[in-house]
């Protein structure tokens, strides 16, 4: 059985202020309930795990590099992340492919350094409006699936999260039918490339302007396991009722 799993990307936007939306967060994170992470600012890593603590919340990063540690003025390695108190990070999200040129290399070296800190790692897949509209979609991210992931994936340390680019911040999202589509082939896919108990294990999030009012729809979606929310995991009024609707 897959825990669900509601995991916040607070993108770039946050100071040690906004921590208080973890404790106003506490009570919907249950022994029994969802997996409730949040992926603050790299700034943000450290107090917002020592706040965590006995809340049931967990921390995540939102990338990391893939050397353990060197000259690479700017960027954060897995063990520092994990040192942070952080036990996941989001890998390949179409902001960091587009905005930082991340190829499907760039993020199965990535994953390698996550696993290699203890990582869990949130991998990000999804098409572009144009390859949705030429029908491409299921190649894209089967392709990207294929060459973001590293062997030796394990429903522990591995989550797939997809995120069509057309409906990350814009209020659009693909229909109940398409998500069904995309997350039954990624699940196929993840069985026939790790066998069946992991590609049963690892957990599949849809991403891409989930709000409360669309919460609960998509997750009675077919292997929708979750979601990776981005504007609407900074509050908790809005974040509190997409965990509950898990
Ligand atoms: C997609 C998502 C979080 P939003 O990027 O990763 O953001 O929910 O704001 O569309």
């Amino acid at each position: 059985m897959r825990r669900k799993l509601a995991a916040g990307n607070w993108k770039m936007n946050g100071t040690r202020a906004d921590l208080s939306v973890l404790g106003d967060l506490a009570g919907a994170a249950t022994e029994d309930g969802p997996e409730v992470l949040i992926c603050p600012p790299a700034t943000l890593l450290h107090p917002a795990a020592t706040q965590a603590l006995g809340t049931g919340i967990v921390i995540g990063a939102q990338t990391c590099h893939e050397a353990a540690s060197g000259a690479y003025t700017g960027d954060i390695s897995a063990p520092m992340v994990a040192d942070a108190g952080a036990t996941h990070v989001i890998l390949g999200h179409s902001e960091r492919r587009e905005g930082y040129g991340e190829t499907n290399a760039d993020v199965a070296n990535k994953v390698r350094a996550a696993w290699a800190a203890d990582l869990t790692a949130i991998v990000c897949v999804g098409e572009s409006l144009e390859d949705r509209e030429g029908g491409t979609a299921l190649a894209v991210i089967s392709e990207q699936l294929a060459y973001s992931l590293p062997n030796g994936a394990t429903g522990q340390r591995l989550v797939v999260a997809y995120e069509p680019i057309w409906a990350i911040g814009t209020g659009k999202v693909p229909s109940t039918a398409q998500i069904a589509e995309v997350h039954d082939a990624l699940r196929a896919q993840l069985g026939d490339r790790f066998g069946a108990a992991t590609g049963a294990a690892v957990r599949l999030l849809y991403g891409g302007s989930v709000k409360p009012d669309n919460a609960a729809e998509i997750f009675a979606t077919s292997n929708v396991d979750g979601a990776l929310v981005g504007g609407a995991s900074l509050t908790a009024a809005d974040f509190t009722p997409i965990i509950a609707a898990l």
